[in-house]
């Protein structure tokens, strides 16, 4: 699809974020203890344990390595904008010190699947985080739940903590105590590097937005029709000639397993674990240009470029195909240290019936062999079931008789409908990037579902979690990437880990509005969307207002995505 956006480039987001730190002097409404996204378990505001963080201020956490790491990280968020030391030490002492105290409580019993929801501990992810008058204590059971929470005590400093350079501020944080933990434990998005093909630093960027709002996973969409993401030793043609294209003629690309161990090491510092997916057996046109013995006629087929779906698949008939799938999804396994291995699955067109379902079912055990557990999205239903097995559903009705059977048998689901959940749908009619086919998504649709009622007759407990997909036809740029994510992002993230009690999108809308100042503040493009009430800039007040998408002259002309700086 040819699209005519002008797009901000590196230099004219670091301009935006220097401009904004400076204009954000002026302060905005102190942040409030319950402002935080997502929405914690349990706020508990005392205005008189109100906490300056000051110039001396020190991080001390246990020996921990863990724990440390997630120290340094707190460190280096805080620094640039302080302009502060906030040296770390390894011994953990009360928050007397006049510091940030990260408390690993070590409770091993609390690391397993089953504690996730323990209504009585913190849980593997939980974490607690209380603000008094002598400093900040953030007390979890596993590094993962102090990681946590120092995304929340990120949140509860002013805006422009987020600048790069340093901002004259009083860094006051609000008294109290927050308890918090996850209502599901797998919670995540999804970049489609393969319909246009996205560098090492834009996926890692991606990677921080998911952290921001404590989503734990990253699915990476490595090959469709248009493009093969990942170098395959065993079938190098693979990435260097099935990498080679994108949508719209683009030279394409694809990252080694150097890169690709870059991105899983640089998400698992940031307690994301990446899930690769290779779409079989449909969505292979790469594949087969690469390799024609795959196809089912032993024809090359053109390279393609266009956004048409359904069409390609490999020969299911062949037993090179099963060779096939078992070294690529071997190496893919081999090189991925989470548990994850995603099968696709979707829109085979082409491929039927019994045929389909032999297919996934040897796949399904072709990743068992890996030690790896299957993820595949909802047309895999009908296949037998395997130990553990997960379906994506991104259907946009509810009344799904097949995935509902397949619960029944003992998949879980990630929740992904395509007419809520689905980032590359635009906002409006208007939206300079984007498709409509599963409809607009404004953030309110983005937010106001149930992930634990929306297929009929599939509960809580069969639901893994959420994603939100990002499918990349259109999105050609970081910048757009950032667009389309943001606000949206949190609204998944909130539905993923908040307890449903918490669900108001009135009140949503009101703690949303306050990350637009940080967005900018980091240089992080966004919709400014007219549904929230981003804060009046330079009054410091929380007013709302009803701003519209600025529509600055791009070169050509066509309405710009912008950082949408004030
Ligand atoms: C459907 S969702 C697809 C993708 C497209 C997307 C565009 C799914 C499993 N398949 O191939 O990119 O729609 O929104």
């Amino acid at each position: 699809m040819p699209l005519s956006v002008h797009e901000p480039d590196a230099a004219t987001l670091a301009r935006s974020a220097d401009k904004a730190a400076g204009e954000l002097l002026a302060p905005p409404a102190p942040v409030q203890l319950p402002d935080v996204v997502p929405a914690p378990q349990r706020v508990e505001p005392d205005p008189a344990e109100d906490w300056l963080l000051s110039p001396d201020a020190v991080i001390v956490t246990s020996a921990d390595p863990a724990a440390l790491t997630v120290a340094a990280y707190l460190a280096e968020l805080l620094r640039p904008a302080t302009g502060y030391p906030l040296p770390v030490t390894d011994t953990t002492r009360p928050a007397a010190t006049g510091g940030i105290a990260l408390v690993l409580t070590g409770d091993d019993s609390l690391k397993d699947d089953a504690s996730l929801n323990d209504d009585d501990g913190l849980g593997a992810e939980g974490y607690q985080l209380a603000v008094t008058r002598a400093g900040v204590t953030i007390t979890a059971a596993t590094a993962t739940g102090l990681f946590h929470g120092v995304q929340t005590l990120r949140q509860l400093l002013p805006p422009t903590i987020e600048s790069a350079v340093p901002v004259t501020e009083r860094w006051m944080l609000p008294g109290g105590t927050i308890t918090d933990a996850p209502r599901f434990p797998y919670r995540g998005a999804m970049l489609d590097v393969a319909r246009h093909f996205f560098p090492v630093e834009d996926v890692l960027r991606v990677v921080d937005h998911l952290a921001r709002y404590k989503l734990n996973h990253l699915h990476l969409h490595l090959t469709d029709d248009q493009g093969w993401r990942i170098a395959v030793d065993s079938w190098p043609r693979l990435s260097t000639v099935g990498g080679a294209t994108e949508v719209g003629g683009g030279p394409g690309g694809h990252y080694t397993k150097a890169d690709y161990r870059r991105i899983v090491s640089y998400a698992a510092a940031r307690h994301v674990t990446v899930v690769p997916e290779i779409d079989l057996p449909g969505h292979t046109n790469s594949a087969l240009v690469a390799y024609p013995e795959l196809a089912p006629d032993k024809v090359a087929p053109p390279p393609y470029t266009g956004t048409e779906v359904g069409f390609s698949y490999v020969d299911p008939a062949d037993e090179r195909t099963y060779d096939f799938i078992t070294d690529v999804l071997g190496e893919v396994a081999a090189l991925t240290p989470g548990p994850w291995l995603h099968i696709g699955g979707d829109e085979a067109f082409k491929v039927k019936g019994e045929v389909y379902t032999g297919f996934v079912e040897r796949t399904q055990r072709i990743v068992a062999d890996t030690g790896k557990t299957v993820v595949g999205w909802h047309q895999l239903a009908p296949a037998a079931h395997v130990d553990g097995r997960v379906l994506q559903w991104w259907g946009t009705n509810g009344d799904d008789p097949a995935t509902l059977e397949a619960v029944r048998r003992g998949a879980r689901l990630i929740l992904s409908p395509g007419n809520h959940a689905y980032l590359d749908m635009k906002y409006a009619p208007d939206t300079p990037v984007g498709q409509d086919w599963a409809g607009l998504i404004d953030v309110r649709r983005a937010y106001d579902w149930d992930p634990g009622s929306h297929v009929t007759g599939v509960a809580d407990d069969a639901v893994l979690g959420v994603e939100a997909p990002l499918w990349t036809e259109s999105v050609t740029s970081l910048a757009e990437i950032e667009f389309m994510l943001l606000p949206r992002l949190p609204a998944i993230a909130e539905l993923g880990w908040s307890p449903r009690a918490t669900h108001d999108w009135a009140g949503f809308r009101d703690r949303l509005a306050g990350h637009g100042r940080r967005w900018t503040a980091a240089g992080i493009t966004f919709h400014r969307a007219p549904e929230v009430p981003w804060p009046v800039e330079g009054a410091g007040s929380a007013q709302p207002v009803r701003p519209q998408i600025p529509a600055q002259p791009g070169p050509d002309n066509a309405p710009v995505p912008s950082t949408d700086n004030p």
